[in-house]
């Protein structure tokens, strides 16, 4: 009888569970698109800053350089994707044009590059060198094309907006195409200029007609991102420290943005949560003080520690972390930046290495429609599409993980399921310690990726409260380290 009761039971819990069909959250908008979405999987790229700066000592040429000057006698590109390559970065952003106007390539529309230098007698492209390293090595790749060029003698006028146009297409045709182009904000003021030297000012955000040069780009090379201090593909990040906001929306409203707004490095170091674009923050930052080599600088150039320091607050604030690591004039990244990076390395490595919430159990306080599909066993597994949710009224709610014994706990990691937007507006991680439970960290948004310290307790328990969310939570993964 019993048995009867128990299969007449069952049966009715599986015609109930295939009549309704548990619906997947509905997003939160704005969302990433699948570019963007790759791009944030990248996690770290390499800037590289070099041109005639490189053999003047100077951050920012006049544009009245000889290209004599350049000539990195001893360059091996191939050397630095390598090195980029080890040290876990997935594309490279290369300065193809600083604001000195010198090309690293040999454009059909100057005679203010490497043409007219010694390297390799006139006959070298390091642009194509780079882009035949990415390929080489398995990086993507990104180029840096200064809008605002101190050498070009029509510069201000609608001539050299075409000019510009012309190079990008010269660029993407020959060498892309590219995950990401970099439209620099610095623009205007004194320069060669044709051998004008004079100021030239321009309204930064008519003279370049943005709109009309991302659609043409759109067309020739898809989904490339565009970076600038509005996007579209993501935002500065308000600072040039490496350090992204505690709190970090990838969403902005991009008409907020304007040349001259109060306090605008803060709006782009935050996000904003009523942000109406998704414009995640990109943490542009130099191993070294300047952005091109010093000699003067080999000495300062940033420790591994401190590398992981800002690892920390890009990466593990939900952003893409940029490190500029400049090449020497020989033509190679100097031997303490190597230094650096495999140091750097060796500590992501050492602290990354085993999640143990990968061996744990882990229970949540619900999950949406009792469905496996949304269960919390999902937080746990490398797959980043499978993620545990709550039903669509449900903005708190709490997961529990118990490891196998106790342990020293180093870090937290969060990822959110950000296909489906940014919900998480603030969350804390308790430990059983001493027979309870104690807040250990506390943080508000989540992002694509959250890292917080956990200081070396000892605890076998973590239970992780979700206090307040813009709509139901949809978590990808949680490890521990
Ligand atoms: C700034 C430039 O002026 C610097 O020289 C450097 O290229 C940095 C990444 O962006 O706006």
């Amino acid at each position: 009888m019993k048995s009867a009761i128990l299969v007449f039971m069952l049966g009715c819990a599986v015609v109930l569970y295939s009549q309704n069909e548990v619906k997947p959250p509905a997003p939160v908008f704005p969302i990433p698109s699948a570019a963007q979405m790759a791009w944030h999987q990248m996690e770290m790229n390499a800037f590289v800053h070099f041109t005639t700066n490189t053999f003047t000592g100077k951050e920012w040429g006049f544009g009245d350089e000889n290209p004599g000057i350049f000539n990195p006698a001893q360059a091996n590109v191939q050397q630095w994707i390598n090195i980029f390559q080890k040290a876990g970065f997935r594309g490279v952003i290369l300065t193809a044009k600083h604001h000195d106007g010198f090309c690293l390539w040999p454009s059909t529309y100057t005679h203010h590059s490497v043409v007219n230098s010694p390297y390799k007698g006139g006959k070298g492209d390091i642009v194509m060198e780079v882009a035949e390293g990415c390929k080489r090595y398995g990086l993507k790749m990104g180029v840096y094309l200064s809008p605002w060029d101190r050498n070009h003698a029509r510069y201000g006028t609608p001539e050299y907006v075409d000019y510009y146009r012309n190079q990008l297409k010269e660029l993407i045709a020959d060498y892309g195409p590219f995950f990401e182009i970099w439209f620099d904000g610095a623009n205007g003021g004194d320069g060669y200029y044709g051998g004008a030297k004079d100021t030239r000012k321009i309204d930064g955000r008519t003279y370049y007609d943005w709109p009309g040069t991302i659609n043409m780009v759109n067309k020739i090379n898809p989904n490339v991102i565009f970076f600038s201090d509005a996007g579209p593909g993501c935002r500065w990040v308000g600072n040039e420290k490496g350090v992204a906001g505690e709190t970090n929306w990838n969403t902005i409203s991009v008409d907020t943005l304007y040349a001259g707004k109060p306090n605008i490095e803060q709006l782009l170091n935050t996000g904003s949560e009523d942000g109406t674009s998704w414009v995640p923050a990109e943490v542009d930052v130099s191993i070294r003080p300047g952005w091109f080599y010093h000699q003067e600088e080999d000495s300062q150039v940033k420790t591994p520690e401190k590398l992981f320091e800002i690892y920390l607050s890009s990466v593990g604030r939900g952003a893409v972390l940029l490190l500029n690591v400049p090449p020497d004039r020989r033509g190679l990244i100097h031997e303490n930046d190597i230094q650096s990076l495999k140091g750097f390395r060796r500590i992501l490595d050492r602290t990354f290495k085993i999640n143990l919430a990968q061996k744990a159990s882990v229970r949540a306080s619900s999950h949406r429609g009792n469905h496996p599909l949304f269960a919390p066993k999902n937080l746990l597994d490398d797959d980043f599409d499978s993620y545990w949710a709550t039903e669509d009224n449900e903005t708190t709610a709490n997961v529990e993980i118990t490891l196998k014994s106790e342990r020293t706990l180093q870090y937290i990691e969060l990822q959110e399921y950000i296909k489906l937007g940014q919900r998480v507006k603030s969350f804390s991680v308790e430990a059983w310690l001493n027979n309870q439970w104690q807040t250990v960290a506390t943080g508000t948004t989540i992002g694509y990726k959250c890292i917080l310290p956990l200081n070396s307790i000892k605890t076998a328990q973590l239970k992780i409260t979700f206090r307040d969310s813009k709509a139901c939570l949809a978590i990808s993964k949680i490890s521990i380290y």
